[in-house]
């Protein structure tokens, strides 16, 4: 897709898909580095660097590894990286996240009908994520389903959802047949690109095959923290830490 066309779509739908964004070597590291991660690093940092799934042991979300893993956030501070998303921005690329969204096999649990400038609460809402496959991402193990063209309502009303990992959706879920929602099915180094204002959401995995999925999150150094958002997003995120 060339840049411009990236743009377009991108401004039309809030959200677009990337095939290719990473290189089958690069997914074999990220893959790596998140195993020994977990397994040698996360005992030892702060709660709130992860989310468990209902089990209390296996991972849901791991956040803030842009500050705990230096290997992450490097390949995230990529100047190709920064050069796409920087027309998206509207500005020069702050790094604010990298995360992970684990979806286990089995166990994966479901997030709810949210936008993310609900949590990230900046004005204007130059804000987005790289949401990048590595594994296979299919239509039976909890894809990320998008509303096109949702990110033109600006912020709607919220409510906390009582989900650890996503503590704050929206008031009232938009009923939009899930054959009508985009479904990103994705190959391990796929990629899309989300605004933050874009309504997603993703099923449970009840399947055998796990559905990693590594975020980078981008906003424009322009943008503000909005107080009003600020003060929803701290009432929900109170009730159901970390994140
Ligand atoms: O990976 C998922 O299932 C949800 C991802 C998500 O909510 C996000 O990218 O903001």
């Amino acid at each position: 897709m060339s840049p411009t066309d990236l743009r377009h779509n991108y401004e039309r739908d809030g959200v677009v898909l990337l095939r290719h964004f990473l290189a089958p070597a690069d997914i074999a590291d990220v893959r790596a580095e998140l195993t020994r991660y977990i397994r040698d690093d996360l005992a030892a940092l702060p709660a709130n660097a992860a989310t468990r799934e209902a089990d209390g042991v296996t991972v849901r979300n791991l956040w803030r590894l842009e500050q705990h893993n230096p290997k992450l956030r490097a390949l995230a501070e990529r100047p190709a990286i920064r050069a796409l998303v920087a027309p998206l921005l509207h500005g020069e690329p702050v790094l604010a996240g990298v995360e992970t969204f684990n979806k286990p096999a089995r166990i994966g649990s479901g997030v709810p009908p949210h936008q993310d400038n609900a949590y990230f609460c900046q004005t204007p809402p130059d804000m987005l994520t790289v949401w990048i496959a590595i594994d296979p991402v299919t239509e039976a193990n909890g894809p990320v389903c998008f509303l096109k063209g949702s990110h033109r309502q600006g912020v709607l009303p919220t409510k906390p959802s009582g989900v650890r990992g996503n503590s704050i959706g929206l008031a009232s879920p938009p009923v939009v047949p899930l054959a009508d929602q985009f479904r990103a099915l994705l190959e391990p180094g796929d990629a899309s690109i989300h605004h933050c204002n874009t309504i997603h959401h993703s099923a449970p995995n009840r399947t055998d095959h796990p559905r990693l999925g590594l975020l980078f999150v981008f906003r424009g150094r322009h943008t503000q923290t909005d107080p009003v958002l600020q003060a929803a997003y701290t009432a929900a995120v109170t009730l159901t830490p970390p994140a």
